[in-house]
């Protein structure tokens, strides 16, 4: 059985746990708290020397990370990935478009807010970091205005990888108001089949949320 070792409030993680479900494919989670140092123990760093979750693991002992690589590798052969090349690279543009236009602002806000002390000099970067998750909720607005997916003519693993930190952006400190062709779409992706949620943080992290700017 396939393993996921992953932190379950990480939307990257998350990512993984929503497509397995779609597929119903069973797989063993184990639990790696990012936030406390648990992806840099020497164990970990054997398997993954990038210090990160989610690392896939194979009863072969092959390990894949990089959320967005094994949601491909999860999804091959089935009707997440399109089979159809000009379609397929579309999902690989969106995602690659998540991974460093969206993620690196939208998800670390998120983290910023929820999992840094209030006195964090990180806080100053807040105000930068929503611009230019705003920018990238613009381009998927401008998207959705005339598609209903990001994977092609159906749902598949370019939404999930998008939708995992945009679900959550309020955590971040954004409001999605502005975008409302974003919001039909996150209503969308709720209603697939099989959806299933993130977790709600721990409670310290959801006091720090509650309480930050
Ligand atoms: N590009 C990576 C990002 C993974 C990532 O940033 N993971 C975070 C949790 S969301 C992590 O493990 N951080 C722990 C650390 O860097 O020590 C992916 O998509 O898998």
């Amino acid at each position: 059985m396939t393993t996921v070792h992953g932190y379950s409030t990480s939307g990257n993680c998350h990512k993984l746990r929503l497509l397995l479900e779609q597929l119903d494919r069973p797989c063993r989670w184990v639990e790696v708290d990012s936030s406390r140092g648990e992806t840099r123990t020497p164990e970990y760093l054997a398997k993954n020397p990038n210090g990160k979750v989610p690392m896939l693991e194979l009863d072969d002992g092959r390990v894949l990370v990089e959320s967005n690589a094994i949601l491909c590798w999860l999804a091959e052969g089935t009707s997440f990935l399109p089979s159809d090349p000009w379609q397929r690279a579309q999902a690989l543009s969106w995602m690659f478009f998540e991974q460093y236009s969206h993620e690196p602002y939208v998800a670390v806000a998120r983290f910023i807010r929820g999992w840094t002390p209030p006195d964090s000099p990180r806080r100053a970067d807040l105000p930068q970091l929503r611009e230019r998750g705003h920018e990238a909720f613009a381009v998927m607005e401008r998207h959705l205005g005339g598609h209903a997916w990001f994977t092609g003519p159906e749902y598949g693993i370019a939404d999930i990888a998008l939708f995992a930190y945009t679900d959550v952006a309020g955590d971040g400190g954004f409001d999605l108001s502005p975008y409302p062709a974003l919001r039909d779409w996150l209503a969308r992706v709720r209603a697939t089949s099989g959806f299933v949620a993130m977790p709600a943080p721990p409670r310290e992290v959801q006091a720090l949320l509650d309480q930050s700017q």
